[in-house]
Parts: C-alpha cells; sequence; structure tokens
C-alpha cells in the first residue's frame, strides 16, 4: 500500500529520541500511520520518493505533546473561591462559603455525563490548539460509584469526539466526600470493595491514581488502594509529596508506580527509590506557581540520581486552572530551573513514558506519526514565550488501519 505513505520533508527534527539532537534538512514518513523514516532528508529509502511530499518550509516538527496529569472533567469553576483568597479569605473561610474541593464534587454530582463532556471539550480544545496528541485525566470529582464511573465515561468519550488519545486515571482516593466525613475506613471499603471493580470491570481506566498528603489519605490507606490495584492488574500513580513530606515518592516506588507526581517536599531517599523503580516524577508548575507554593521540587536530585522528569499541566478547578502545555513548560523553565530539553523531553517523551505508553512521544521509526509542527527553528523558543502559540499543524495519525 503506497496511498497511505505521507513524507514530511524540508524540516528541522527534534526528534526527542534520547542523546539525538535537533536536526536541520530532515525528513519523516510514515506509513500506516506509524514512523517509517526520520532522519536526513538526503537519506530518505528511494521506496518513499513517490509519495505525496508536504513541505514543511524549515518548521520544527516534535512530537505531538502528551499532557500526562490532569484532572480535565469538571463541572463549574471555582472562580469565586479565587475572588475571595484574593480578598483575603482562608481556607476555612472558603469551605464555609462552598468553595473548596467540596464545591467541584457537588456540581459534577449535578451535572448529567453529556453536561461534562460539553463543559470539558473548551479545555481540551486549548490543550489539542498547542499541538497536544495525548491527554490524561482522572476522575476523583465524583467520589461516589456512580459519578466516579460517569467521570471516567465522560472521558473515554472525550477521545471519540475529538482527535487525541486519552489515557484515563480513577482517583478514587482523592478527598473524602461530604457523607463520609466521619467514616475514613466507610469510604475507603467503598472505594475498594465496590467502586475500583466497577471502574476495572467497565475497562474505565488505564491506571489507579491517589492523593496521599495530611489533607487527604495516609501512606496506609494508599497502600490499601494500591493493593487493590494490584489485584485488577492496574498500573498505579501517586499525588505525593505536593505540600508536606509523608513518604509519598518511596511508598509510590515500593508499588513499581507509573510515577509520582508534584513531588515538592520530596527527601533524596524518596528520589533514590524513585530511580531504583523507573517511577517517573512528573512536576506540576501550574499548581506551584497558583498556591503559592515556596518550596520547589529537588529538580537536582531528581538529575543526579537519573530520575525521569516529566511535566504537565495538572488543569483542574482548584489548584491548577491552567491549560497551556507551552505556559507549563515556560514555568518548569523558569520557576523550577528545566532546561529547554527537559521541558520538551517532559510532555513528550517521558509523559509517555509516566503514562505507561511506549508507542508515542519520539520520532522514532515504530511509533505513531504524532506530530507538532511549529513555527519555530529552535525547541527554545516554545519554552521561552508566554501566552503566545507558535503551532503550525499538528498531526495524529490515523488508528484506524491496524
Ligand atoms: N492535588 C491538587 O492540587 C488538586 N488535587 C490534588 O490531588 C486539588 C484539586 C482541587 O482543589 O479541586
Ligand atoms: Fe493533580
Amino acid at each position: 500500500m503506497s496511498d497511505d505513505i505521507t513524507v514530511w520533508h524540508n524540516a528541522r527534527l527534534a526528534s526527542m529520541a534520547p542523546g539525538v539532537p535537533v536536526l536541520a534538512g530532515g525528513a519523516i514518513a510514515a506509513r500506516g500511520g506509524r514512523i517509517a523514516f526520520a532522519g536526513p532528508e538526503a537519506a530518505l529509502p528511494g521506496e518513499f520518493a513517490r509519495a505525496a511530499r508536504i513541505d514543511c518550509e524549515g518548521r520544527l516538527i516534535t512530537p505531538g505533546l502528551i499532557d500526562c496529569h490532569t484532572h480535565l472533567v469538571f463541572a463549574g469553576d471555582r472562580a469565586r473561591e479565587f475572588e475571595l483568597r484574593l480578598a483575603g479569605a482562608s481556607y476555612e473561610e472558603i469551605a464555609r462559603a462552598g468553595g473548596g474541593i467540596v464545591s467541584s464534587v457537588a456540581a459534577l454530582r449535578a451535572a448529567s455525563e453529556d453536561a461534562l463532556v460539553g463543559q470539558t471539550l473548551p479545555r481540551l480544545d486549548a490543550l489539542i490548539a498547542e499541538g497536544v496528541t495525548t491527554v490524561e485525566i482522572k476522575s476523583g470529582y465524583g467520589l461516589d460509584t456512580a459519578n466516579e464511573l460517569k467521570s471516567l465515561r465522560a472521558a473515554r468519550r472525550l477521545g471519540q469526539v475529538r482527535d487525541v488519545g486519552v489515557r484515563t486515571s480513577f482517583l478514587g482516593a482523592h478527598a473524602l466526600p461530604p457523607e463520609f466525613r466521619d467514616d475514613r475506613a466507610g469510604f475507603l471499603r467503598l472505594l475498594i470493595e465496590e467502586t475500583l471493580p466497577a471502574v476495572a470491570a467497565g475497562n474505565l481506566a488505564d491506571a489507579v491514581d491517589g492523593f496521599c498528603e495530611g489533607i487527604a489519605f495516609s501512606p496506609a490507606e494508599i497502600a490499601a488502594v494500591f493493593a487493590a490495584a494490584r489485584r485488577f492488574a492496574l498500573p498505579v500513580k501517586l499525588h505525593a509529596d505536593q505540600l508536606s513530606d509523608l513518604g509519598g515518592a518511596a511508598l509510590a516506588a515500593s508499588h513499581g508506580a507509573l510515577s509520582a507526581d508534584h513531588l515538592e517536599y520530596t527527601s533524596e531517599a524518596g528520589a533514590m527509590a524513585m530511580a531504583a523503580s523507573g517511577t517517573v516524577a512528573v512536576l506540576l508548575p501550574g499548581a506551584f506557581y497558583f498556591i503559592h507554593e515556596t518550596r520547589r521540587p529537588p529538580v537536582d536530585l531528581f538529575r543526579r540520581h537519573g530520575v525521569r522528569m516529566a511535566v504537565a499541566t495538572d488543569c483542574n478547578p482548584g489548584t491548577s486552572p491552567l491549560t497551556s502545555p507551552l505556559l507549563t513548560m515556560n514555568m518548569a523553565a523558569t520557576l523550577f530551573g528545566l532546561t529547554v530539553d527537559e521541558c520538551l523531553a517532559g510532555t513528550t517523551r517521558e509523559a509517555a513514558r509516566a503514562l505507561g505508553l511506549d508507542d508515542v512521544g519520539t520520532l522514532e521509526v515504530g511509533k505513531w506519526a504524532d506530530l507538532a509542527i511549529w513555527n519555530v527553528e529552535r525547541p527554545a523558543e516554545l519554552v521561552y514565550r508566554m501566552g503566545f502559540n507558535p503551532l503550525h499543524t499538528r498531526v495524529r495519525a490515523s488508528r484506524n488501519s491496524q
């Protein structure tokens, strides 16, 4: 079949394959949606010579971006809470005024699945407009079986109404819902014995996530949820060490987690445990910025011990109302000190790894031809701007042919 070959040429390639520098005069050929060649145009095999060619006019091609940590499916917003905080209100006052995570739970429970999809689409479209081809979406604002299932179904549907890969994570252990305020054990029993089995039976989650924090769930509670995930052969990830060091990174690593996320308070022991288990550090500068956190994740420790770093928006209504992967990269550089290469790897190659995906994230032979073609010459131009989108074309390979 030669008619399903596409060639992009006269391009600069940031393949994000480990150790491969940006290549001028590059070309990519895709056959059946998979990359069949990526390298110097002069070396393009003859079999692709007759195929239709797309002249990239010297533009930069990167892998399609991957946002590997979002809470994209939610209802309503928390702008009123933001105003109260600007006026100096405390978290207690905000909670009494009906704000906080519980208000997002109430809003999501009141919304139909169709309404959730409809409300989420503008956020998803904002990501797509900046070259995102794969997005992870968590549940965690339903907090009962019916509403967690509704969230995850809405997330899966988003991947049908838009041409984007959706990976879902079940985040039942996100917060204690109001009806279980005085019964933590009862809520965990519900999660483990009813909600998670229903999620697994519906094949609605690709991973299980949790929020390990003083204001959320203890390491022992998370360990119980992770043990249940293992019974359903679901990989795990964890919101760890965001506000304090409860040993979340090491806990995640001990369960072979795909990723541990946030990590502002992670210790060197935590970083070493992550390195040993191959757990990716997902850095979320949007939440750091929005809640005025001052402690930075230990990026130097991650580098020293060889922990992979990804970067994501953490889009959520409470602590990171952010739908720009480009601005996220800028924040990862300015706030956390990541290099340009680390920022771009963090939203492509390492983000794929944080999701357990090995068929996207770099421009290498055999991977899906998910591409972002930018009106820039160098990756640094993607990272240094704030609020400017130089995307020229986004390509998501058709998955239909295989
Ligand atoms: N960490 C966070 O920062 C958010 N969730 C989480 O696990 C907060 C979510 C919210 O406030 O709605
Ligand atoms: Fe999060």
